[in-house]
């Protein structure tokens, strides 16, 4: 990983000068061949944010991921810093070691042209992509869930030594500006007219103006927000949605954490369950005849196992692991007082829970009424469809918001889902 950093100004890469510009990369010789004349170069970022480049060459292929100084959505006029590709680098690294084995393997990063080299995950596709579909991943909720588990869990006070993670707080303090992002496109635009929102007009028209004049929404989305920016807990992915999420039937890999930072451990928890909703009230969009009756059962049953996954995961790792400043054990197990540290346990997941249900609504809003869409709605052609689709998930979405304290478990959340998907 020390091999040639590019000197000179950034300059985004093309398909066709990527071989001549990349091909002193030792990491990339190794692994896509050294006659770099044989390279075959594409193209394929469908994100909002980079270039995502597949290069295949006599001995395999890589991925090489650069980032661009603008929103590539929005046009150059949205200034973005390139030093987010620095972030998502340092956040692979520790989710790796903290959970290893579920993001892509790491084999170069060049800080200058904000580009990292890492595993081309062939085969894979995005969740998003084959929730769309229809398609049933069996060992979804039974990785996600611990993923979520060990790196939240061992990125915080509960784990790490406390000079450590002052430090890696420090660090990731740096990444104001997609926390910035954050902090406008999910949990403020949605919530008034502002200049980037849209929404599938004029079906929507009616309830986005009442949400936005609903003062008790409004004010308890600030309360999350305040947590948001306040909360700072934990390393987060930050951007944990189904299009952040590589499958196959066999394996799941977790991608793009360039949005992470230290925020609430729910915040991952809640737009990850909040995003598989979305699937979930989307899914009448694709129906024929009850054609995803099944789809639905299976998505709740993910929603659930997620939970029920990390819940297991994270009480192991209390039990087994908690070695930070919080809750130690001299406090408890060294005074005989265990079941002091189980309730402990159960208010801390009963706590996450809780905000993850307000953050699932918030995620919700923000996908229907703000700038950044899901493909779940956006690919539904019907726009009547889509907006009764996206309707009753506005409305489900509020009720998390409001009610998230009086949501007891995940079962009760999924009866609610089911019924505003009926409604
Ligand atoms: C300006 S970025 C818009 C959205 O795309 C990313 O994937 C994040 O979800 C962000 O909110
Ligand atoms: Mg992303």
């Amino acid at each position: 990983m020390t091999d040639m950093q590019h000197s000179g100004p950034f300059e985004a890469l093309t398909a066709e000068a990527l071989p001549a510009r990349l091909g002193g990369v030792a990491a990339l010789r190794e692994r896509a061949g050294s006659d770099i004349s044989r390279w075959n170069v594409r193209e394929v970022g469908d994100g909002n944010l980079n270039l995502v480049f597949i290069v295949k060459g006599d001995r395999g292929s890589v991925v090489v991921k650069q980032a661009l100084p603008y929103f590539r959505l929005a046009g150059e006029s949205w200034p973005l810093s390139l030093r987010r590709t620095f972030f998502e680098y340092q956040a692979l690294m520790r989710q790796e070691k903290r959970a290893p084995g579920t993001v892509p393997a790491v084999f170069h990063f060049d800080e200058r042209q904000a580009f990292i080299v890492m595993e081309h995950l062939e085969g894979y596709v995005t969740l998003r992509k084959a929730l769309i579909a229809g398609q049933q991943l069996p060992r979804i909720a039974e990785d996600i869930g611990p993923f979520m588990a060990r790196t939240l869990f061992r990125g915080s006070d509960l784990y790490m030594a406390a000079h450590e993670r002052k430090a890696d707080l420090a660090l990731f303090a740096g990444n104001a500006d997609l926390c910035n992002i954050t902090e406008n496109l999910v949990f403020s635009d949605p919530y008034f007219v502002a200049p980037h929102n849209r929404h599938t007009a004029p079906q929507l028209d009616c309830l986005a103006a009442s949400l936005r004049a609903d003062s008790k929404l409004k004010a308890e989305t600030q309360r999350l927000k305040q947590s948001f920016v306040t909360k700072a807990e934990t390393l987060v992915h930050g951007d944990l949605h189904t299009g952040s999420i590589m499958v196959t039937a066999g394996s799941t890999k977790v991608i793009d954490p360039e949005f992470a930072f230290y925020g609430p451990m729910a915040f991952d928890v809640g737009t990850l369950i909040g995003d598989f909703w979305m699937s979930l009230f989307s899914q009448r969009g694709y129906e024929q005849g009850g054609s995803r009756a099944d789809m639905r059962r299976y998505l709740l049953a993910v929603v659930a196992n997620i939970w029920a996954s990390f819940c297991n995961e994270f009480s192991r790792l209390w039990h087994e692991e908690r070695s930070g400043v919080l809750f130690h054990r001299s406090l408890f197990e060294d005074q005989r007082d265990a079941q002091g540290a189980d309730e402990a346990l159960d208010q801390t997941l009963r706590s996450i829970w809780e905000e993850a249900l307000g953050f699932a609504g918030i995620t919700m809003h923000r996908r229907i009424l703000g700038l950044a869409h899901n493909a779940d709605f956006e690919l539904i052609e019907d726009r009547d469809l889509r907006a009764q689709c996206e309707e009753r998930t506005l409305r489900f979405g509020r009720d998390l918001v409001l009610n998230r304290t009086r949501i007891q478990s995940v079962d009760q959340a999924n009866t609610l889902a089911e019924e505003f998907d009926r409604s």
